[in-house]
């Protein structure tokens, strides 16, 4: 173990700081190697028994200290330094150099492009002076930013330009004040030359805000949308949430370099240009829905996560779950609720379910952390949305508002936990959610096993569920849960009228008796889903396509939908691909019919599920087997209904581009078409046709896809046309790299060492790097699972050289490599080797240590 690699700290560890800082004054001095930061703060104890104030620091060249004036020694330690025996209120100055240039971690101070910029959270802060990097120690900020002028035009920090002017040898600075105590996570500074739209909001009580979007030059056409949606989202928070913008200004600026999506920085949100630019022949309608809804996150955090912000970093998930529900709440009400649910669901089944059941499983409040960066989880983000929204279902949505005032009006300008969260929606609805707690301190996925039977003499439904967390490889012991689950009897006949119901689970086992039920029933379980838990329910081909045709859920038809064409996967799959069965063609002969009425979730439905939702079904697979029964199910179904497919697609086409929901779903359908049609024989023209006469991305997108999925020789063709319309445009070029870096094929590690050595490829910028080598370990499936191995030991190739330079986005990328369980033993043996290998490397971060360790 080097000496990155620490113990794990623990939440029950949990002490409130020593001292607080009431105001700090920071001054930049901006030079790319060697910026000097000056900091001066306003120490109070306020825990008489802690004599020493320890700061934490990373990276850091200390020019000097202060206190009160008087220049001081420090000691160092494991973390940064200790100040022994100070007052019980002092001015502490100190002075730090640090190198944004060579920062390629893209924590704390860095150069993103020419601009400097900052990222904080989660313990970014540290890299740029000694401090309580800490979120339970809130101050006020004052920060003077001097800079070269010509360089860099624009000098920003969080809240209002109280000062500026003209400084030597062609330098300038600005000085920016924010009148609300933040931690130092939400600290940040963006130094540069962009271009610059803007707007005005006007909000719900009168007062003006300036909206300010910074973006690369020339990009100006390309941040419209961006600025919309912020509109939107703060409209929305108004009417929904009754919560109002409390700064006079509002910037956001869009860098190349990020880590993450984005980031709430108080009054000044840093993004990754990825989720802000956008116009019709660049960005593809994903694209227009990830922008407004990132956009939209990040300002909803301005109340849950800045205003009321978190106790300790175990807390994450109280402004990240609630957040990221507020704004799945906003895309439902800005495009379509069903699609937009499809899409949550198929998150959770991916990947958040991977991850409770491999070896980095928490729950939403972790007990244990060694590295904060790692717990930017599905887990705390996805499953910690859906826990606020179970207790939407359980409060319905009067009483979370109540709860949700609650919590704003008594939290206020405080740094809390989950659990007061919690207690603000009991207290304000008057309920006992002590049971509903466990959701927070246990890891892992709830199955639900239903025993079902209807009594035709009775006319009783009896339905028997039960709920079974399996281990996870946190905690062995598992406690029953309080799971909402949403449920609709349909008659299978579809004469007469259906039923819904949100039924309680509280106990390990449960009966629930319908009376009344005169005809036969279909039941759908788990409707919306309700929550984030497995169903086992053997239902019969008959009674599934009862709930497709007759639910008045959709997410519950396309749920149905998805089970039995799964069902049939795995049948093909286990009978070594002999016989398929019919269900799937009656099924799709049907929604064909119907694509018209309903393209979104007719699209949805007629996609077959991925291979990461099937492998979520099953304690163990088989890679080869069951891609190889995916694939023959989609040929089957291609051929079938090669003409439906065709007239389909021909009926589809739209006028003009307009990212607007009706056409938005008409592409969608469309793009589906065609993922069939290339499996047919007669699709080459109508595929060059439509990359032809394709007007914008989305459209483009669809085809190289479908040529790329197929493996057609049209692909290269295509992709060369591609590369040379767009060569210069990174965020483009993503999606170039990430097409050819997904093509299964036998040559698809030559065709990844030749990406990487591609003009536009940089293995210090996190989309690239993602683009290529995410794509290919998420879902390259052949490519990395390949039987000799060599896939893992090309990714881990790559994550050594990574490690190195960004040990964040390395550790993102081990993921499907830890997540080996489900595989077969010469697979697991193959994995192991190569995590060996990183484990016995000397030099490794603390990041990718913590996984591999448990990993192995
Ligand atoms: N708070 C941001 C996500 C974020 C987290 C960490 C980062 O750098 C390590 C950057 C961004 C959000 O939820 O959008
Ligand atoms: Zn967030």
């Amino acid at each position: 173990m080097s000496s990155n690699q620490s113990r794990a700290m623990k939440l029950a560890d949990y002490q409130a700081p020593g001292f607080s800082v009431s105001d700090i004054y920071l001054e930049f001095d901006l030079q790319d190697e060697q910026t000097r930061v000056t900091a001066i703060s306003q120490v109070q104890r306020v825990d008489s028994a802690i004599r020493d104030l320890e700061l934490d620091g990373k990276k850091l060249i200390l020019e000097g200290l202060w206190i009160n004036g008087t220049q001081t020694e420090v000691s160092l330690t494991e973390q940064g330094i200790r100040l022994t025996e100070v007052p019980d209120q002092f001015e502490l100055r100190i002075e730090t150099l640090i190198d944004p240039v060579n920062n390629h971690a893209l924590e704390g101070l860095y150069k993103s492009g020419g601009a400097f910029c900052t990222q904080c959270e989660a313990q970014g802060f540290r890299r740029i002076t000694y401090f309580l990097d800490r979120p339970d120690v809130m101050a006020r900020y004052r920060v003077k930013v001097i800079a070269d002028k010509q360089d860099c035009p624009y000098l920003l920090a969080n809240g209002n330009l109280i000062d500026s002017g003209d400084a030597e040898q062609g330098r300038h600075w600005a000085l920016w004040e924010d009148p609300f105590p933040k931690p130092c996570y939400l600290f940040a500074l963006v130094a540069g030359d962009f271009d610059k739209l803007e707007d005005q909001f006007t909000t719900h009580s009168g007062r003006q805000v300036e909206l300010q979007l910074f973006v690369d030059k020339g990009n100006v056409s390309r941040g419209q949308h961006a600025l919309d949606s912020l509109k939107k989202a703060m409209a929305w928070d108004e009417q929904k949430y009754g919560l109002e913008y409390d700064l006079d200004i509002y910037m956001i600026v869009a860098v190349d370099f990020f880590n993450m999506g984005a980031m709430e920085n108080k009054g000044l949100n840093i993004f990754n240009s990825k989720y802000v630019l956008a116009d019709a022949a660049s960005a593809t309608d994903q694209d227009y829905f990830n922008i407004e809804s990132v956009i939209a996150h990040e300002y909803f955090h301005n109340w849950t996560g800045n205003r009321v912000t978190c106790r300790d970093w175990f807390q994450l998930s109280l402004k990240e779950g609630l957040t990221v529900f507020r704004d799945q709440q906003f895309s439902a009400d800005m495009a379509s609720a069903a699609i937009v649910r499809i899409n949550q669901v198929r998150v959770m089944r991916e990947h958040q379910f991977a991850e409770d059941s491999g070896p980095m499983a928490h729950p939403i409040r972790p007990a244990e952390v060694m590295e904060m960066n790692n717990f930017y989880s599905v887990t705390v983000y996805d499953k910690g949305a859906e826990v606020i929204r179970m207790l939407h279902t359980l409060l319905g949505e009067q009483g979370f508002r109540k709860g949700m005032d609650c919590y704003i009006s008594r939290h206020d300008g405080q740094a809390v936990t989950c659990d007061d969260f919690v207690q603000a929606m009991e207290d304000a609805n008057q309920r006992d959610l002590s049971l509903f707690r466990g959701w927070y301190s246990q890891s892992g996925t709830p199955v639900i096993s239903v025993d079902c039977e209807w009594d035709e003499s009775t006319q009783q439904l009896r339905l028997d569920l039960t709920q079974k967390t399996p281990p996870t490889a946190d905690q062995a012991e598992k406690q029953p849960l309080h799971i909402p689950v949403a449920i609709e009897v349909v008659p299978v006949s579809g004469q007469g009228e259906g039923r819904s119901e949100v039924l309680s689970l509280t106990g390990q086992q449960q009966r629930f008796t319908f009376e009344n039920i005169s005809a036969e029933p279909a039941v759908a379980l788990l409707t919306g889903f309700s929550a984030p838990v497995k169903v086992d329910y053997q239902s019969t081909p008959g009674h599934q396509l009862a709930v497709i045709l007759y639910a008045s859920d959709p997410v519950a038809r396309w749920d149905a939908c998805q089970q039995l064409v799964s069902d049939a996967i795995f049948t093909i799959a286990q009978n070594d691909a002999r016989t398929v069965p019919d269900f799937p063609i009656e099924l799709f002969a049907g929604l064909l019919e119907q694509a018209q009425t309903e393209p979104a979730l007719i699209a949805e439905m007629l996609e077959l599920p991925s291979f990461e939702t099937l492998a979520q079904q099953r304690d163990r697979i088989d890679v080869d087997a069951l891609l190889g029964a995916r694939k023959q199910l989609k040929t089957l179904l291609a051929e079938k209904f090669s003409a439906q497919w065709q007239r389909l697609f021909i009926q589809l086409s739209n006028p003009q581009y307009d990212y607007q929901q009706q056409q938005v779903e008409r592409r969608r359908l469309s793009g589906v078409c065609l993922s069939y049609l290339a499996c047919t024989e007669a699709s080459l023209d109508i595929l060059r046709q439509a990359y032809k006469h394709s007007d914008n991305m989305t459209d483009t997108l669809a085809v190289l896809k479908a040529c790329q999925a197929e493996n057609l020789p049209l692909f290269d063709e295509l992709m060369q046309d591609f590369e040379q319309r767009w060569h210069d445009d990174p965020l483009v070029m993503d999606k170039w790299f990430a097409l050819h870096a997904g093509r299964q094929h036998p040559g698809c590690l030559s065709t990844l060492q030749l990406l990487m050595s591609h003009g536009r490829y940089s293995i210090n910028n996190p989309n690239r790097v993602r683009s290529v080598m995410g794509t290919f370990a998420f879902y390259n499936t052949e490519g990395f699972h390949r039987r000799d191995g060599s896939g893992y030991r090309f990714l881990t190739d790559y994550l050594l050289e990574l490690d190195a330079v960004n040990p964040q986005v390395a550790a993102r990328l081990i993921t499907p490599m830890i997540q080996y369980a489900k595989l077969d033993e010469n697979r697991q043996q193959k994995i192991r080797l190569q995590l060996l290998r990183l484990f016995e490397h000397k030099s490794l971060s603390r990041d990718l240590y913590e996984k591999v360790q448990k990993a192995l």
